[in-house]
């Protein structure tokens, strides 16, 4: 006999977002691609560290995509919002969030090996330079409205001419 309140537990401890050991925490993460035919898509997620010591992301990797990088968004000299590789990562303070979200960091899927639909997933393993890496099941959002804060208002609904592509 198991009270219920206990089963009712263990269902929501199963639910919960992945934790790694030392405390990185992945949450919401969803992906776009733009397009059925798109050879590269974005992932995007929130990232907290429940750690008390400093973390970064240092790489990804997944088995849908031939190279996997940690981009981010920056305006040049004409003020293009271009996409651009970021070698050193995303830092994580400790008892901090760190947001991928749209017009922002991303993690950029490249040369997909398949294409990927709304509702299908993914897996993406992330490298923490602390935590270690963190496997996430992502699933692919192309109806998800640009919502979670860091840049999204500034570039909600914005193609920006000149971007090479956008998500
Ligand atoms: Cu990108």
């Amino acid at each position: 006999m198991i009270p219920k309140f206990l089963l009712t537990a263990a269902l929501l401890a199963f639910a919960s977002p992945v934790l790694a050991a030392d405390g990185v925490t992945i949450v919401d993460p969803y992906a776009r691609v733009m397009g059925a035919n798109a050879k590269s898509g974005a992932a995007f997620m929130v990232i907290e560290n429940h750690a008390d010591a400093d973390d970064r992301l240092i790489g990804a990797a997944s088995d849908v995509a031939e190279r996997v990088e940690l981009h981010t968004h920056k305006a040049d000299a004409n003020g293009t919002m271009r996409m651009m590789e970021v070698p050193e990562g995303f830092a994580v303070p400790a008892h901090a969030n760190h947001a991928l979200a749209r017009g922002g960091d991303h993690v950029m899927l490249m040369g997909l090996k398949r294409p990927l639909a709304q509702g299908d997933t993914f897996t993406v393993t992330l490298t923490f330079e602390r935590s270690g890496e963190v496997t996430v099941e992502v699933p692919v959002d192309l109806e998800r409205k640009a919502d979670h804060g860091a840049m999204g208002g500034q570039m909600q609904g914005g193609q920006m001419p000149g971007q090479k592509h956008s998500h």
